[in-house]
């Protein structure tokens, strides 16, 4: 064989490409083609074997002729690979066995979930629920609840001031003086809320917190009772292993008045970090209703005796958690909140 013959060959060969690479629209014909002119038994390596028969001084150039048949043939290939698929992936039928994209689905906070528990406990109880006010008069946060200007116990709170006899609530209590004004006894409620104190952020203090504020008005009602209702909370939030203990405290608005702490939710009593070694854990302020402050409002204090408790929800969440820095509640880390 010739040179000349060969590269008629490849000529045609490489006409023979093209029309097919133009005509080929689909991933099967393509690799069709690439196996029929570059498969190890293609047109190209044909045209190879025959070169071993054309006359050595010709070789060289009708080998590099068929090198160039070759890369051209590659490159044609790969291109027309390429933009088969460009055109293919957006039409193609969706896969539907490929697994969803789901929506990112919210949850409560903590501290919802907490609260709604506590609210759950008491109005099965019997008790009502009740609102009140976050920015409040200084009479219903401190004069009404036996607070009056100039009384140290105003410094027990760290009061943030608004404006005009104005401030953010300091605790909760400000919703007992609001139902006792607009219902006579009985009365039984409790008031969830929002707090708020000019207290330096840290492990255990917010400047905004949560409480739940308890009151029961009627004839006859004894701190049994205040201690029954307390303890029966204790131990369908924690469990039927809690104790109770209630420790004289100062509140100018109940006579007698007391702490209460439950047993420690982490070592049971024993004695841990958590509850520095005491075994107890520190809830809340409670007592029986001063006379004072029923005076105040307009009930008879010789006829009505009544108590009232309040509790630190953020407290009960971390105990309940066994969280150990209040922040986390408030910070809205979303690896912190989604465990909830
Ligand atoms: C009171 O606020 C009283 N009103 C409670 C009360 C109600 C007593 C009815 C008697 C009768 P005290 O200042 O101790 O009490 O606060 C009650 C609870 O609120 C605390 O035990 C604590 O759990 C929570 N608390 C107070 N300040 C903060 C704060 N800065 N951050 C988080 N929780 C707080």
């Amino acid at each position: 064989m010739t040179e000349n013959s060969l590269q008629e060959s490849v000529r045609t060969i490489r006409r023979d490409l093209e029309s097919a690479i133009a005509a080929a629209d689909s991933t099967q014909e393509i690799e069709a083609l690439r196996v029929r002119f570059l498969g190890r038994k293609g047109a190209v390596s044909a045209l190879f074997k025959q070169l071993g028969s054309v006359p050595p001084d010709q070789r060289k150039a009708a080998g590099q002729a068929i090198n160039d048949l070759k890369q051209f043939g590659e490159d044609e290939i790969s291109r027309l690979i390429s933009r088969h698929a460009a055109t293919t992936t957006t039409e193609a039928a969706p896969d539907l066995t490929l697994p969803g994209n789901w929506p990112q689905a919210g949850s409560l906070h903590p501290l919802t979930l907490v609260q709604r528990r506590i609210k759950t406990i008491f109005q099965n109880m019997g008790f009502a629920i009740a609102d009140g006010p976050e920015i409040e008069t200084e009479y219903y946060n401190f004069e009404a609840l036996n607070i009056p200007k100039g009384h140290p116990a105003r410094e027990m709170q760290d009061t943030l001031f608004v404006d005009n006899g104005f401030v953010l609530r300091t605790h909760t209590s400000n919703v007992q003086i609001r139902v006792m004004e607009r219902q006579r006894p009985p009365v039984r409620i409790i008031s969830p809320g929002r707090c708020f104190r000019r207290d330096t952020p840290d492990a255990t203090h917010s400047p905004v917190f949560h409480q739940i504020e308890g009151l029961c008005v009627d004839e006859g009602i004894t701190f049994a009772d205040l201690r029954g209702v307390i303890l029966n909370f204790a131990r369908q939030m924690f469990g039927p292993d809690m104790k109770i203990r209630f420790r004289p405290s100062y509140f100018p608005f109940v006579e007698p008045g007391a702490e209460y702490d439950f047993t420690c939710f982490i070592c049971m009593g024993r004695g841990c970090r958590v509850c520095k070694g005491s075994g107890w854990i520190e809830i809340s302020g409670a007592g029986m209703v001063n006379p004072v402050v029923f005076e105040t409002i307009g009930y008879d204090s010789e006829r009505y005796t009544g108590y009232a408790f309040g509790m630190g929800v953020e407290r009960i969440a971390m105990a309940l958690y066994q969280v150990e820095d209040i922040r986390m509640f408030f910070e809205n880390d979303l690896r912190f909140l989604q465990q909830f």
